[in-house]
């Protein structure tokens, strides 16, 4: 009976022992199988999909890319926000939002308003400042309709880009062209720059590099038919979105508002409709593109700024005072040369970044 037994058991042991070495070389042998079928579909797919950088790069935020205006700012607020209040507290908070380009105006009505609130509060560390400033700087950042309307689905809605020669519009249509096809827009590019050569060969790099198609007219080509053809064309394709890029002369105020306002006439002539002017603005040229702004904007109906180059401004002010110089929301900011380096604009993100 023991005899039985011990056979049984040893039997037992046997078949489990056996299971667990077929198991494992079933195991070694999956593997095995899926290795080298892995690399084949990685190679394979590898030469079709973006450039690592492209496709791995995630959106900067503001907190990565403003260190310049942050330092800046940082620098010239020095000593404001430790100690006492004192009447040169009030002072150097002028001088340091002023010479940050918020605007002489608005830095004023900024520090009234803080001072006032300061003084029914009984406030007296300055200390405390930072978050009284923080809170009216995003106060008047916000109430505006911030976003990118592509109109009904009747047509081609299109989007104008203007502003002076080297703001960056063809940039941001490149970076744009990659954000709304990613959002399930259909896109076309229209090459209304004729004026420079090299205009519409880069923004045939940035269509290459988005994989959408582009309309281009030959050199000294009248922009409004580029922009014309252009809408037809997406318009036959059933394309959702035509950005459009401009010349930016501003030798002459009537000759570019004349061709601003023809280019926009010319693009809702057939089936599309001019749903975005978006005026496109250098953050480092601070004060002065804020006159170039004012001239753009009564040429045409701008619904929009996008503020590039913010990643290397001292100058963040720049936006509070596009805000309330203006009245025109900054719906995208540019925060780099990447294709991923541009960002829909948030006030409280952004106050945080630059004042910490
Ligand atoms: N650092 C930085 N450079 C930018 C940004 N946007 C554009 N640029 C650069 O500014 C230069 C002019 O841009 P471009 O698109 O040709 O300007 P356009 O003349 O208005 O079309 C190019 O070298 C761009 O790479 C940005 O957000 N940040
Ligand atoms: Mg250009």
């Amino acid at each position: 009976m023991l005899f039985i037994a011990i056979i049984a058991v040893a039997a037992l042991v046997l078949v489990v022992a056996s299971f667990v070495v077929l198991r494992r070389s079933d195991d070694t042998l999956t593997v095995d199988r899926i290795e080298p079928s892995d690399v084949v579909t990685v190679d394979d797919v590898a030469p079709k999909v973006q450039p690592v950088e492209e496709r791995e790069e995630p959106r900067p935020t503001f907190a990565d890319r403003l260190g310049t205006a942050r330092q800046a700012l940082g620098g010239l607020l020095g000593g404001v926000f430790s100690g006492r209040i004192e009447p040169a507290t009030w002072d150097a908070l002028e001088e340091a939002l002023i010479r940050a380009d918020v605007g002489v105006t608005t830095s004023l009505d900024v520090i009234e308003t803080v001072r006032s609130q300061a003084s029914d509060r009984d406030v007296t560390d300055s200390a405390d400042l930072r978050e009284l400033v923080k809170t009216e700087l995003v106060k008047r950042l916000e109430g505006f309709d911030r976003s990118l309307h592509s109109g009904s689905a009747d047509g081609p809605a299109v989007w104008l880009f203007v502003g002076v020669n080297g703001v960056g519009k063809t940039t941001t249509i490149g970076k744009l062209a990659r954000r709304q096809r990613d959002q399930g827009q259909s896109v076309l590019l229209a090459a209304g720059d004729t004026f420079r050569a090299a205009a519409a060969e880069q923004l045939t790099m940035w269509a290459e590099r988005s994989d959408v198609p582009i309309v281009r007219g030959g050199e000294g080509a009248d922009p409004s038919s580029v922009v014309f053809d252009a809408v037809e064309s997406a318009n036959a394709r059933k394309v959702d979105l035509v950005l459009a890029d401009t010349a930016g002369r501003l030798q002459n105020k009537t000759n570019l508002m004349e061709e601003l306002s023809k280019v926009r006439r010319v693009a809702e002539k057939g089936a599309g409709s001019v749903t975005e002017t978006l005026l496109v603005l250098d953050a480092t040229t601070g004060q002065n593109g804020l006159s170039q702004a004012k001239v753009f904007a009564e040429a045409v109906d701008v619904t929009g700024v996008v503020l590039t180059k913010l990643d290397g401004s001292a100058k963040g002010g720049i936006v509070v005072a596009i805000h309330c110089e203006l009245g025109v929301p900054v719906k995208l900011v540019g925060l780099g040369e990447g294709i991923n380096d541009l960002v829909e604009f948030d006030p409280t993100a952004f106050v945080d970044a630059l004042m910490g």
